[in-house]
């Protein structure tokens, strides 16, 4: 006891007297004043993190809706903003303190706004969703009755499961449970958005909401050809950009903006911000009614009041405050550098595919991401991302027009963002197809020696010497490669 009194005296410089009459208190803030880093007091998942960082660097991460944030970007959603409340909206809030978050909240409007060129007469955002999935089922309470009819790309045609995914046993999204969706598809000869037979549909089924929006498709979407059909069937057109809202923002590809009455977006896709979402929607004067007197666009409140109260609490204003840093980085010329560079690489990609004879879906790209379609060489998305696993090379398995199950794809879907952040050009991504076709010739031998069954393949991939041995050295030439590349971000996390 008298060596603790002792040490406290000593390590706060404060007189006996006082730290006897103040022993709790100045016990307690010795011991946590909050100030440790993450090293000194979570050792354990300092490690994971430092883990997961090297897994990142070493690796090739080819997973389109991926990216490497910022060290800015992530200096903000590292900060004081996570402590905040603020449920409310600028200037309209429920908590006191919020002078500061006003500002940044306003600034990331500001900013939205900006990087999209929308004349803030004629368009408003709200940037409180705390993802994409969030912010389209917010812009549906604001768009939709429970039970209204809605119209998006299916699931296994490259749409989002927030698109209305449903199975024939289940109403899988909740999209699809709370409101009435329908899908439209690919043409299986084409792959490409089958529109007559969308137009066709929503004649049929009358939607009050179709969504132009993808998750998994190579090509650009006909934003006027939608803004048709809804015209005809009186429909609101959403625009869920999340994949391409970087590439939009750069104007790399044509943009929604022209057509949409609303537009959802994630923030750390192609747009490379911290982890979050946006709604944007059209304001102002709509048209004029028969007497020549303005009809004014609704949809402000109804999006701000879905957002907050009906669907969220307090915005993650560190989040915030990152996707403000972003969307700033996205006025600069090097985003636009950066985009067309996207867009080139992609391109590189899939045409050192090509010559390697791998059949694409569509048979190319116009965008960030490319679908390969693995039926025709006899092997599947499962097998072959499961190898591409194991020798760091990171992507994701996706269906391909036709497939029937979306647990066994037949493809894999395989983006250029992050990997441009490294500063890749279309020569390093030549490359990465040298490893990817090097992994799928371990797929291929693995499938042939061990069956049909999932089961037995996992068991020859893990136990066969020959194999491991290949995957191993197939994994050092990755790893050696990825790893002269910069990284954005911290370097150690
Ligand atoms: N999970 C994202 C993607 O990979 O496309 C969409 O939310």
């Amino acid at each position: 006891m008298i060596r603790v009194f002792r040490k406290l005296c000593e390590s706060t410089g404060l007189s006996k007297s006082y730290v006897s009459k103040n022993a709790t208190r100045i016990a307690f803030a010795s011991s946590w004043n909050g100030n440790e880093t993450l090293a000194e007091d979570d050792p354990e998942m300092w490690a994971l993190l430092k883990e997961e960082k090297a897994r990142q660097v070493q690796g090739l991460e080819l997973i389109a809706s991926e990216n490497f944030c910022s060290r800015a970007a992530l200096e903000a959603l590292g900060s004081c903003l996570n402590n905040k409340y603020s449920e409310g909206y600028p200037g309209a809030r429920y908590y006191g303190g919020t002078e500061v978050i006003d500002k940044i909240e306003t600034l990331c409007q500001r900013r939205a706004l900006e990087a999209f060129n929308l004349d803030p007469e004629k368009w408003g955002v709200n940037v409180q969703p705390y993802s994409g999935s969030p912010a389209n089922f917010a812009a549906y309470t604001a768009l939709m009755n429970p039970h209204d009819r809605i119209m998006g790309q299916d699931l296994p045609d490259g749409g989002h499961l927030t698109h209305g995914f449903m199975t024939d046993q289940k109403r899988v999204s909740a999209t699809s449970v709370y409101f009435e969706s329908m899908p439209y598809r690919l043409n299986v000869s084409t792959g490409l958005i089958d529109y007559d037979r969308l137009r066709e549909t929503a004649k049929l089924f009358r939607p009050r909401v179709i969504i132009a929006g993808t998750s998994a498709y190579s090509r650009l979407l006909d934003y006027k050809t939608f803004r048709e059909i809804c015209n005809e069937v009186k429909a609101v057109l959403l625009a869920d950009m999340a994949h391409i809202s970087g590439l939009i923002a750069a104007q790399v590809i044509p943009s929604p903006f022209e057509y949409a009455d609303v537009v959802t977006t994630t923030t750390h896709k192609t747009l490379r911000g911290g982890r979050s979402g946006m709604i944007f929607f059209r304001r102002g004067v709509k048209g004029q009614d028969k007497n020549g007197k303005p009809i004014m666009y609704d949809f402000e409140n109804r999006v701000n009041a879905a957002v907050f109260p009906s669907l969220q609490g307090g915005p993650h204003n560190h989040a915030i405050g990152s996707v403000a840093v972003a969307l700033k980085q996205a006025k600069s010329s090097h985003f636009r550098e950066y985009q067309q560079q996207v867009l080139k690489n992609a391109q590189s990609m899939a045409k050192a595919l090509i010559r390697k004879n791998y059949t694409l879906v569509s048979g190319g790209t116009d965008n960030h991401l490319l679908l390969v379609d693995l039926r025709p060489r006899g092997l599947d998305g499962a097998r072959a991302e499961m190898v591409c696993n194991r020798v760091s090379i990171t992507l994701n398995k996706n269906t391909c027009p036709g497939d029937k199950s979306a647990f066994n794809p037949g493809g894999l879907r395989l983006g250029a963002p992050a990997l441009t952040s490294r500063n890749f050009k279309e020569k390093d991504f030549e490359q990465v197809v040298e490893f990817f076709d090097h992994a799928m010739s371990i797929v291929a031998d693995v499938k042939a020696a061990s069956g049909s069954k999932m089961k037995d393949y996992k068991e020859y991939l893990d136990s066969n010497s020959v194999i491991l041995d290949r995957v191993e050295k197939l994994k050092i030439d990755v790893n050696n490669f990825a790893k002269t590349f910069p990284m954005p971000g911290f370097m150690d996390r």
